[in-house]
């Protein structure tokens, strides 16, 4: 029988934890955890990501902050706020989330971001940190999916990963981090993309499938092997009438027929998404704890 990872159910018991911890840190009369996270613009999607973190902060006792601009500020006065809540002493740790309006360089901004508060771990200082294996803020999705391996008691060590897409806050992070020598870990990985030249034969000889492509359905039955891990990344809206929303969302890996195959699945909604909004609160803790730059 296949086993479905409940990711929502994990992030349930991971904030049940963090609350604990907040609570100790109340009673010993220390300071409050604090996020901000700063929205540009109304992307619809970027908003419903944002109100799942703040709500997340309140679930698990942090303090939060959400600055919201339009999409017409500029990158300058962008800079200004991420200045700000740099020197802010109150605030731990922020996000900046993407996407932003095109007329503002990603980058650039996230250079600002002073890496001790970088929750998100976008910055370059962190990502190096994390790929030389020094303690750092791990990316969110990757850490959410170590912590789903790590509490499902899947065995990583020896085995044979693919983890399909190259982005810069999923799969090349997530193949660094099972690459390395860690807990979670000691995978050997192969990266595939879209240049990748047979996919199928890649995928059929992995033990474990990491998808993070961005297109629905994109993996189907006859690319896995018996008895795999499949974890599933993508979040695609598709048409659907018999919603009043009119559409639904599904991930990257054709769900119905993979069951049949995986020994371990994750689902969308309510796998790999709820961990990916606790690892950001994991990361925030640690932020208050000064534990990853003293
Ligand atoms: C769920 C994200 C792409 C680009 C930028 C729960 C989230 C999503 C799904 C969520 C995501 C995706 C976030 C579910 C944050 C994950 O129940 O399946 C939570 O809030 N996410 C983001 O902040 O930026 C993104 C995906």
């Amino acid at each position: 029988m296949t086993i479905i990872i409940d990711g929502k159910q994990l992030a349930k018991d991971i904030k049940v934890e963090l609350a604990e911890q907040v609570a100790e840190i109340k009673t010993a009369g220390s300071k409050i955890p604090h996020l901000a996270a700063v929205l540009i613009g109304d992307n619809a999607a970027s908003e419903s990501y944002v109100r799942n973190k703040v709500r997340s902060c309140e679930q698990v006792g942090f303090n939060s902050t959400l600055i919201r601009h339009d999409a017409s500020i500029s990158e300058d006065a962008l800079l200004d706020i991420v200045d700000d809540l740099n020197k802010d002493e109150d605030i731990d740790g922020f996000i900046v989330q993407l996407p932003l309006p095109d007329h503002i360089d990603e980058q650039k901004i996230t250079l600002a971001i002073d890496p001790r508060k970088d929750v998100d771990g976008f910055h370059p200082m962190n990502f190096g940190r994390m790929a030389q294996g020094l303690p750092s803020y791990l990316p969110a999705t990757p850490y959410g999916i170590l912590q789903m391996l790590e509490r499902y008691g899947i065995e990583t060590s020896g085995k044979h990963c693919v983890v399909i897409g190259r982005s810069n806050i999923v799969g090349t992070p997530m193949s660094i981090l099972l690459s390395r020598k860690a807990k979670v870990g000691n995978c050997t990985v192969t990266l595939a993309h879209s240049r990748t030249k047979d996919l199928k034969a890649e995928t059929l000889r992995a033990d474990i499938i990491i998808a993070a492509i961005g297109r629905a359905n994109f993996v189907t039955a006859d690319m896995v092997k018996d008895g795999a891990v499949v974890i599933d990344v993508g979040i695609n809206r598709v048409d659907d009438a018999s919603k009043k929303r009119g559409y639904r969302l599904v991930g990257d890996v054709d769900f119905e027929a993979v069951l049949l195959k995986a020994s371990h699945i994750t689902p969308v909604p309510g796998g790999v998404g709820p961990m990916t909004v606790t690892s950001l609160m994991m990361n925030t803790l640690k932020a208050s704890k000064r534990e990853i730059f003293g």
